[in-house]
């Protein structure tokens, strides 16, 4: 039944709804209504129903409305800059020989241990402003700087407190197998051992843990210890995600399929094993070209072959002091069109829908009746051209729930 009145009416949009045959789901002239923080109507004007009316009518002037953006993956809270690293990668060194002389991961680490939670939420404040700025209505953040239990729950309870003071979604995700931290050098086992048996249940009965998350890799952990933090996360009920195949192949992209996990994020040196793994459980490919640009990697995800097998792919920035200091989701948008041949709709898809099916949500990144009345009203019309323009600032307007989230 159609309410009375609803609380908002966007009239005379060029609506992307990512939902439909149409490309981007385009309806052109179209009208949105929202009741209830919830998508109320969507259709072209002239079926919009007569006498329809809400509180609130705004004329968008065939102005572009999109579904608010979804970041999927990102480490924005964190002690510190790596600035200085930059200059050091630009001299020749390579993320593994920094990460080998004691910089990399564990100099953030350093920085984030050491930073109080106003501290460490007075900087990662901004860069969660600059995403929103530009469009992003829901927002995943993971721990992974703190490598011990008090700062792991210190960048949790950080990522919240944003969710909170900017008014947008923040979905969390354990990242403790980040990196192995200096003082379990001679103990991996006994550091493995504590993320698994203390670190993730305590967090997790703290409402601090939304999904697990490691990272796979020669310099980090090896696929049996991520077995074993999967095997924990599954018993606690918790779904898990993986940075796989960033810089060799270590089979993470089938493991993390294995336990229908979210996303499989990364993939530069995915296989075909793991495409058939991921296709098979539905598990979603992120592309995070914003790391493969900073790291001046040459080899690229296998698109054609993710394509090829119906695997849904995000993007993201993964926002984060070492490989990707990305503030901003369309260019990471822009970023996967250039370097990795996306097309424009598969990129803004990226960016919507299949990002939030990467974090296990089904009610936002498409405009749908009955979807979260999160949108995005643009300084454009055509959606192209939200990954066509490289950097600027195109949105004008940002609603969450129905209501405009002041700037
Ligand atoms: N892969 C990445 O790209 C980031 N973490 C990860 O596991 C890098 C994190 C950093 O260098 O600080
Ligand atoms: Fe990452």
């Amino acid at each position: 039944m159609m309410p009375t009145r609803w609380d908002l009416l966007l009239t005379h949009a060029n609506l992307a709804s990512f939902a439909g045959d149409m490309p981007f789901g385009l309806i052109e002239d179209g009208a949105l209504a929202c009741a209830d923080g919830r998508i109320a109507w969507i259709g072209p004007m002239r079926e919009l129903p007569p006498g329809a009316s809400a509180t609130h009518v705004e004329d968008l002037g065939g102005a572009l409305l999109t579904p608010g953006l979804v970041d999927c993956h990102t480490h924005l809270v964190f002690g510190g800059n790596r600035a200085n690293e930059f200059d050091m990668r630009l001299n020749g060194a390579s993320y593994e020989d920094i990460a080998r002389a004691g910089g990399g991961i564990v100099s953030s680490v350093r920085a984030t241990r050491a930073a109080s939670e106003d501290e460490l939420f007075a900087q990662s404040l901004p860069r969660a402003r600059a995403l929103l700025a530009d469009g992003v209505t829901t927002l995943e953040i993971k721990s992974g700087y703190g490598l011990e239990t008090e700062t792991e729950r210190r960048m949790l309870r950080v990522a919240r407190r944003i969710g909170s003071e900017l008014g947008i979604t923040v979905r969390t995700s354990f990242l403790g197998l980040h990196a192995l931290p200096p003082e379990y050098k001679e103990r991996r086992d006994d550091y493995v051992t504590l993320v698994c048996d203390t670190m993730l249940p305590e967090l997790a009965a703290e409402g601090l843990i939304d999904a697990v998350d490691a990272f796979c890799e020669k310099i980090a952990f090896t696929p049996a210890e991520t077995r074993r933090l999967f095997e924990r996360a599954t018993q606690l009920g918790l779904p898990v995600k993986l940075h796989a195949e960033q810089l060799s192949d270590q089979g993470g992209a089938a493991l993390v399929a294995s336990f229908h996990g979210l996303s499989a994020d990364h993939l530069e040196h995915l296989g075909d094993t793991g495409i058939a793994a991921m296709a098979e459980a539905g598990t979603v490919a992120v592309l995070l070209p914003g790391a493969f640009y900073a790291l001046r990697e040459t080899r690229l995800p296998p698109v054609a072959a993710l394509r090829e097998h119906g695997v849904p792919m995000a993007v993201a920035t993964d926002c984060n002091p070492g490989t990707s200091p990305l503030l901003s989701l369309r260019l990471a948008a822009n970023m996967a069109c250039t370097l990795f041949r996306l097309t424009p709709e598969e990129a803004l898809r990226a960016i919507t829908v299949d990002a939030a099916r990467a974090l296990g949500l089904d009610d936002r990144g498409t405009l749908a009746v009955g979807q979260r009345a999160d949108l995005v009203r643009w300084n454009a019309k055509h959606p192209a051209e939200l990954c066509y323009w490289i950097g600027g600032s195109l949105a004008r307007t940002i609603y969450r729930g129905g209501c405009a989230i002041p700037a």
